[in-house]
């Protein structure tokens, strides 16, 4: 939050001042509420064991450093909100997530799948689950864990993340959901999501039933190229938006929300930025129109970070955007091929990248298909790289632990890459293609695979291959990144439902073992990438 919304700023100190006056008056002082945080994760910030420093309330960034591997910087919703959990994209839950094999404590639905039909030009297909990027949000509200996705039967849904119950009906988009929804973090009863059907909507979930409040056509604005779904998770920072759209367009939406005089919450959205993704150069060296956007944008201090499906890595300053002044690009790099994970950054500014082996060029060949990126050096960006185009590249966002990134891709292989060197530490083999982003809280390394199971290793140590403490068969490629919250697991596979597998001591009545049903029809992803 940057110290400059003045506005902001003045609510923190009238809240303190309240708080204080509040204890003052010979209340029971509540202990949680004075770190401001009373579920903060344990997980220490990638870089470091032990205590990670404080996101200052106050940081003069839209996206202050602090917040490397930290739940959504100051807001006051508690959970796992927007898909890899931060503005860095580098948070993925709290632990601890059990050592010793986990039950399965729901199924959603409890019978059939969230199945639905769409047509990405080939012809009408059906789609069942939830796939890339398909990771659920979860956190606190009103005494209950919600947990809040998009799947694809075209739905929202909105459940009790601790029993599977519905809160609210699905709402239902025109078309499958394939991204991760982000949850307001400053406490509005909002849901913000892309939907195959050409829309980003903003959804409130305060009344009986979702509703959607507005939306944003990729026909909105101009040029566009390609297509207009919107697979990308928004990020929300003082009532800014910012959003890459398989238009190829990157847009940053004023959202102005506010509660009407009946209590109920509204937003007056006013799209204040938007700027083509791509460059003719771009086009010329990529030799094709696929500029979508389809990773989650990520910011760190005051520059957004984004890649698209042409591999075009570039960084949009927005210092000066309250003040009215339009982003400028101040970082491009070009990896070759199509980049579907999102930017993940580091503490120091780094960017690791992921990109896909699909056009088999030169330059991705050159460049490789797993790098660090130092955009402080933009003449020559390349910390380091790993040519792989054995692998088929990656679609799963990498995860940053400790002195390691890992990573996994579309061939199944699982890699812990040193952080400093780009040395490969070790590297094993899953039934891929792994489209998932791998989870690694407090040394344990979540991550389930496309025959149907999910895995934890042991990764205490980085510098040895990981021991697998458990397997848990559950059916159906597993495609999408799980969420974990307080060591309970989420997550949807393309056979059709949404699964929780919770520490076994916290599950009295497990579900039955799931007998593998039919392949999953639709879209293979072993053969068809993530257009
Ligand atoms: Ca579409
Ligand atoms: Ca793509
Ligand atoms: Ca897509």
């Amino acid at each position: 939050m940057k110290s400059a919304r003045s506005t902001l700023a003045l609510l923190a100190i009238f809240l303190v001042a309240a708080m204080a006056l509040f204890w003052s008056m010979g209340s029971e002082p509540v202990q949680q509420a004075a770190s401001g945080n009373a579920d903060a994760p344990t997980d220490a910030a990638p870089d470091e064991q032990g205590a990670a420093p404080a996101v200052p309330v106050d940081s003069p960034y839209w996206s202050d450093p602090a917040g490397v591997g930290q739940p959504y910087p100051p807001g006051t919703v508690t959970g796992l909100i927007t898909f890899r959990g931060n503005p860095t994209r580098t948070f993925y839950g709290t632990g601890p997530i059990p050592r010793t094999e986990p039950a399965e404590a729901w199924r959603y639905p409890t019978e059939g799948g969230l199945c639905g039909v769409s047509d990405d030009g080939g012809g009408p297909e059906t789609w069942c689950g939830t796939g890339w990027t398909g990771q659920p949000s979860i956190f606190e509200r009103d005494s209950r864990t919600w947990m809040v996705f998009g799947a694809y039967d075209y739905g929202v849904h909105f459940l009790d993340a601790n029993t599977g119950d519905q809160i609210l009906p699905p709402f239902k988009t025109g078309d499958i959901i394939k991204g991760s929804v982000t949850i307001d973090p400053d406490g509005y009863p909002l849901v913000y999501t892309g939907s195959r059907d050409n829309y980003l909507r903003v959804l409130s979930f305060d009344g009986d039933k979702p509703k959607e409040l507005w939306k944003l056509s990729a026909d909105a604005v101009s040029p566009v190229k390609w297509n207009n779904d919107w697979d990308g998770s928004p990020l929300v920072i003082d009532d800014y938006l910012f959003e890459g759209g398989e238009n190829s367009q990157f847009h940053i939406v004023k959202l102005n929300r506010s509660y009407a005089p009946d209590g109920s919450v509204q937003v007056d959205p006013e799209l204040v930025f938007n700027t083509p993704g791509w460059d003719d150069e771009l086009l010329e060296a990529f030799g094709g129109e696929a500029v979508s956007i389809e990773n989650s944008v990520a910011i760190y201090k005051d520059t957004v970070y984004f890649a698209n499906s042409a591999g075009l890595v570039q960084g949009w300053d927005i210092s000066g955007l309250t003040e009215g002044q339009d982003p400028q690009r101040v970082f491009r790099f070009w990896t070759g091929d199509d980049t579907d994970a999102s930017v993940v950054i580091d503490q120091d500014g780094f960017l690791y990248i992921g990109s896909e082996f699909e056009k088999a060029n030169a330059r991705s060949r050159e460049i490789g298909q797993m790098m660090k990126l130092d955009p402080n050096n933009p003449d020559n960006p390349v910390v380091w790289s790993i040519k792989d185009p054995e692998s088929g590249g990656v679609w799963g966002t990498p995860a940053l632990y400790n002195d390691v990134v890992v990573y996994d891709t579309n061939a199944g292989d699982v890699l812990a890459v040193d952080r400093q060197t780009g040395n490969e530490r070790w590297r094993f083999q899953l039934p891929g293609p792994t489209w998932q982003s791998p989870v690694v809280i407090d040394g344990t390394l979540l991550i389930g695979d496309c025959q149907g199971d999910m895995h934890a290793y042991d990764m205490t140590d980085t510098t040895v291959a990981p021991t697998e403490l458990w397997k848990v068969e559950i059916g159906g490629c597993i495609e999408s990144t799980p969420a974990v919250w307080g060591g309970k697991m989420w997550f949807g596979t393309r056979d059709g439902q949404m699964h929780a597998l919770f520490p076994s001591d916290q599950v009295t009545a497990p579900v039955p073992a799931t007998t593998p049903s039919a392949p999953a029809v639709g879209e293979s992803p072993a053969t068809v990438p993530a257009g």
